[in-house]
């Protein structure tokens, strides 16, 4: 359609007319711009070579050490009704909002390249992708953006073609956290970030775009917008059964999406397939089904941590053409971060490394990859139509009190046990670490609208004739008395999605309890596993005392959002309380 082109070009001129870049550059996404990118990175500091010899194509970035992670409390939501935002949402007047970002974006551009992004969230073919374009001055951005989306020419003539697309505007500014703001317009389907080069606030495709525009738009549409990583699970029968998990940020999605087996597991002919590890877009298929795309086509995962014991796959993934952010660097100038062996040399802020300057590397310093480069990437992935979703997973660090694995009786108590989601905070956003926060869904900073709202949306996909997938809640971060973590986590994870499956099947029977269905003792696999008796015990009993309050606490919390609460969640939240006033 000419029009939406002449809309998309008009929109740019504006931009330029008040940003005053010095060039307009529209990327085509070709190897041969991103070549021509990152040697202009290299020339002007903004990469650094790593060692070309362990590590062909791989650079490092080091950003403004008060520019590392999300920032929650510069980021709005401005729809006209501040109501329609949510406690959940800081809301600003859209027209105060527009005022402020205009002036921010006045000139902001002078003496620079204005890099036009078109990209596509999802398979190109597929119809539950979208499109979208980013307006930015940072080549950084604009590299990340390649690797993270479908972008460049194929995206544009799908834009061309469809007439609609997400508009993002985003300048590095001066990265003065005084004047950082990442603004939402869901009703212009457009954002607005500025004063940072840090991932969710500037790669717009992602966060900004996938969650926050996105599960407005699913709203309006019947489908759900979530921060789940998607994996496939084939047993030694060759089933493979999807499931969707949402686990908060730093909170293990990356891990669970790339899981290797145990040894027992892969010698009976287990395997893993990687389809997404943090965004889920999923909708009813004709028979009823849910079925989900990763809108991403790269990872942009958690480095500190990252091991060959604890994820291989990634290490993989990464051994070739990544951006590394915030990491440090060894004496012969590889990537490194705590988890690795060996000795960092220099830490993520360029200094000789000391230990009393804190961790070599930042606690969220990140990897940008591929997704093709990851070796369990699923063929799927790429599929137009999604994967059929066998069970969806909520998650989260909860030191006591939730059991390893529980599964809820039916879509309301797995909404609730969503919605009840609570874990310790990590340093995916800049704020304190390890608080305990409610975070439903895992989509706290990211549910583009009233929480209220967005619980009853997932309420009314219980139709008639739905066949919705069974509902879980995990806990990988039990700790004992000694403050380490109970369960090994990481490929033993296998054992507690095998019982998932086993009970999607008809095959587990489990144990009743009053807030869900956990594993019988002998129903999870633990051969090969390094864990006592009484460790495994501790990991499935339910304290019922505990529970109480914990309800008590959840009722709480969830009243927060009347009036817009539905009614259903406070029942089935009064059901599980009086169950529990039921048992000694
Ligand atoms: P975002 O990209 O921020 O959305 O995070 P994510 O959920 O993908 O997090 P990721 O998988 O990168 O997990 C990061 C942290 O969780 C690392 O410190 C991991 O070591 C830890 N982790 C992941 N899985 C497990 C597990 O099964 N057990 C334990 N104890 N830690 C885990
Ligand atoms: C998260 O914080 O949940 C991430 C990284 O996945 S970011 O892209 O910064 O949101
Ligand atoms: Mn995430």
């Amino acid at each position: 359609m000419a029009s939406t082109l002449q809309a998309l070009e008009s929109w740019v001129n504006e931009t330029a007319a008040r940003t005053r870049p010095a060039r307009i550059h529209w990327c085509d996404g070709s190897d041969a711009e991103y070549a021509a990118l990152v040697q202009q990175m290299l020339a002007s500091g903004d990469l650094i070579e790593l060692n070309q010899e362990t590590h062909p194509g791989c650079y490092l970035h080091r950003s403004n050490p008060s520019d590392v992670a999300r920032v929650e409390h510069l980021t709005f939501v401005c729809p006209p009704n501040r109501e329609d935002a949510g406690p959940n949402n800081h809301w600003m007047d859209p027209a105060e909002a527009h005022a402020k970002m205009d002036a921010l974006f006045d000139g902001c551009m002078e003496g620079r390249t204005m890099y036009v992004v078109p990209y596509c969230m999802g398979p190109i073919d597929s119809p539950l992708s979208r499109c979208g374009v980013e307006i930015t001055d940072s080549p950084y951005v604009v590299a990340n953006m390649r690797t993270m989306t479908r972008m460049g020419a194929a995206a544009q003539s799908r834009i061309e073609r469809e007439g609609s697309f997400v508009k993002g505007l985003h300048s590095t500014g001066e990265l003065d956290p005084d004047r950082r703001f990442i603004m939402h317009f869901p009703e212009e389907l457009s954002i607005q970030s500025y004063g940072s080069g840090y991932g969710g606030n500037a790669l717009l495709g992602k966060k900004c775009h996938a969650l926050r525009i996105a599960s407005h738009q699913a709203r309006r549409e019947g489908w759900l917008a979530e921060h789940m990583l998607i994996v496939g699970i084939e047993n030694p029968a060759g089933e493979t059964h999807y499931i969707a998990a949402a686990f908060p940020s730093a909170c293990g999605k990356t891990n669970l999406a790339m899981l290797i087996p145990p040894e027992g597991y892969r010698r009976e002919g287990w395997k893993v397939w990687t389809v997404g590890d943090d965004i889920c877009w999923m909708r009813p298929g004709e028979d009823g089904r849910l079925y989900a795309i990763n809108p991403e086509a790269g990872f942009f995962g958690v480095a500190p941590g990252t091991s060959a014991n604890s994820n291989p796959n990634a290490l993989a993934s990464i051994a070739r053409d990544t951006i590394f952010t915030n990491v440090a660097v060894t004496a012969d100038n590889q990537p490194w971060w705590e988890g690795l062996p060996g000795e960092p040399s220099v830490d993520w802020q360029g200094r000789p490394y000391d230990p009393a300057n804190g961790p070599a590397a930042h606690p969220n310093a990140r990897f940008t990859v591929s997704a093709k480069q990851c070796p369990t990437w699923s063929e799927k992935a790429e599929d137009a139509q999604g994967v059929p979703i066998s069970a969806i997973v909520f998650g989260g660090r909860r030191p006591s009190l939730l059991p390893l694995v529980m599964q809820a009786r039916d879509w309301t108590h797995g909404v609730l046990m969503g919605a009840a989601m609570g874990s310790e905070t990590t340093a995916a956003a800049t704020g304190a670490v390890g608080v305990l926060r409610r975070d439903s869904m895992a989509m706290k900073p990211f549910c583009g609208y009233h929480y209220g709202d967005y619980f009853a949306h997932w309420l009314s996909l219980d139709r008639p004739t739905a066949k919705l997938p069974a509902i879980f809640h995990v806990n990988w971060f039990r700790k004992g008395e000694d403050g380490r973590f109970l369960w090994p986590g990481f490929g033993d994870n296998l054992r507690v999605l095998e019982w998932m499956i086993e009970r999607v099947a008809g095959r587990a029977e489990g144990r009743e309890t009053p807030v869900g269905v956990v594993p019988s003792p002998g129903e999870l696999r633990s051969e090969g596993l390094d864990l006592s008796r009484q460790s495994l015990e501790a990991l499935l009993a339910i304290d019922e005392d505990g529970w109480r309050q914990e309800m008590e606490a959840i009722g709480g919390y969830l009243r927060e959002f009347a009036p817009r609460l539905p009614e259903a969640l406070m029942r089935e939240q009064a059901r599980i309380a009086a169950a529990l006033a039921q048992t000694p």
